[in-house]
């Protein structure tokens, strides 16, 4: 597959192989990362990505578009078999700008908007200052509570009669439990504001059934499609028919030109393998791993955010053990555990180096790595985070996880 790169540019072949390589030979705990299917990395590497496709199905502004308009349509039709919505756009070209499409087309600059802070578990797009929505929009930020560090409805309440915002977010990525969609809806009637879920990292787990669905809830959804989709590296936004014209005006003309029509058709191919049995029995897997692995590191000491998990993500506060998260991910890192260094509610410390490290299992799930196996993970990530500085100890626990996570080939990688 790489000859033409081979004989063209050596050098990105080699870093191509290179990276191949360290995922082939790591173990991928990053929440946010899985491995797409082979047949969904061909789609992406295909001819379509030369294809421009400016406007929607049946109105484009270029011509020779008989084979896009057909993925494009399969790709929401079979989105919306899954989910059950409305209305569904899979043009944004990741989770981001979704979410930009969507204040962009709902609510007008300088709005008030809430969404759940960043440290907290939300995201950049909720209203976070440094980003556009923390920028332009008036935007509150409704915390966990302090004790349980579950999401504190009452608080987002309270704030929302306060600030009357013209939209609510209710979304997540570092957040380990199930959201409460209901509340949110209660609240945003109360106060005549639009519900907004925003379910990249769980949208795969809402899939398969295994978190309730934000579809019957909300007035629009949006997510990406390849943490807990599966798919390739892209965007989706769902919504009630009634707001169908205003999202689509906003992702197309409003922010985007032509979509990526290769994304497209992995989105369409992903969608099909979500709608498989397989799919079920694989998210079942992903959160049983993740459930058993955050046992795991509670029995060793390591104090978990909420105290545990009811989806794919762990967030652990890593400070009780003397070290911080960068520390802690980078030394992780070295010993071929891979995932990142993650605020945690109330952070003491920086966002560069805060106190918490968060842990997914989607991607170890989609090579068969299960959660008989969280014990033996747990032991690897207990001996590194109490010895960070020692290389000896970071090698040993590197020669151990290539040999264990190599008989677990991963979908999609080269083999090498
Ligand atoms: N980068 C994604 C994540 O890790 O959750 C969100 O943008």
């Amino acid at each position: 597959m790489l000859d033409a790169i081979q004989s063209q540019d050596p050098e990105i072949a080699a870093l191509i192989l290179a990276e191949n390589r360290r995922q082939a030979e790591t173990i991928r705990l990053i929440a946010s990362e899985n491995y797409a299917s082979k047949a969904v990395q061909d789609a992406v590497g295909s001819a379509l990505a030369n294809k421009y496709s400016e406007g929607y199905g049946g109105k484009r502004y270029y011509e020779g578009q008989e084979n896009i308009d057909e993925i494009e349509r399969l790709a929401i039709e079979r989105v919306k078999q899954i989910f059950g919505a409305e209305h569904v756009n899979v043009q944004p070209y990741s989770g981001s700008p979704a979410n930009m499409a969507v204040y962009f087309a709902l609510v007008k600059a300088g709005d008030p908007v809430m969404g759940l802070g960043l440290p907290h578990g939300g995201h950049l797009t909720h209203g976070w200052g440094v980003n556009f929505s923390g920028t332009y929009y008036d935007a509150h930020q409704y915390p966990v509570d302090r004790e349980t560090e579950l999401i504190d409805y009452d608080e987002m309440a309270r704030i929302a009669r306060e600030v009357r915002p013209k939209m609510i977010i209710a979304g997540i990525s570092a957040y380990p439990r199930v959201v409460e969609w209901d509340r949110f809806r209660e609240v945003a009637d109360e106060v005549g504001a639009l519900l907004v879920a925003d379910i990249a990292h769980i949208s795969g787990l809402v899939a398969a059934g295994l978190h309730p669905s934000p579809i019957p809830v909300c007035d629009v959804v949006t997510s990406t499609t390849h943490k807990t989709f599966r798919g390739p590296r892209g965007g989706m936004i769902m919504c009630r028919a009634e707001h169908a014209a205003a999202i689509d005006k906003a992702v197309f003309p409003g922010l985007q030109g032509g979509p990526h029509n290769n994304t497209t058709a992995g989105i369409a191919i992903a969608a099909k393998e979500a709608l498989q049995p397989e799919f079920k029995v694989w998210a079942q897997a992903v959160v049983d791993s993740a459930r058993a692995l955050g046992e795991q590191l509670s029995e060793r000491g390591f104090r978990l955010i909420t105290g545990g998990t009811d989806n794919h993500m762990i967030v652990v506060d890593v400070t009780a053990r003397g070290v911080g998260g960068r520390k802690a991910a980078a030394a992780l890192n070295a010993a071929g555990i891979v995932c990142n260094a993650n605020s945690i509610p109330f952070d003491p410390r920086k966002p560069w180096d805060p106190s918490g490290i968060r842990i997914g299992t989607a991607a170890i799930a989609s090579r068969g790595v299960g959660a008989e196996h969280m014990g033996r993970l747990a032991a690897w990530i207990d001996r590194v985070i109490a010895a960070p500085d020692d290389a000896a100890v970071a090698a040993a626990v590197r020669s151990e996880v290539r040999e264990f996570i190599t008989a677990f080939p991963a979908p999609g990688l080269l083999d090498s």
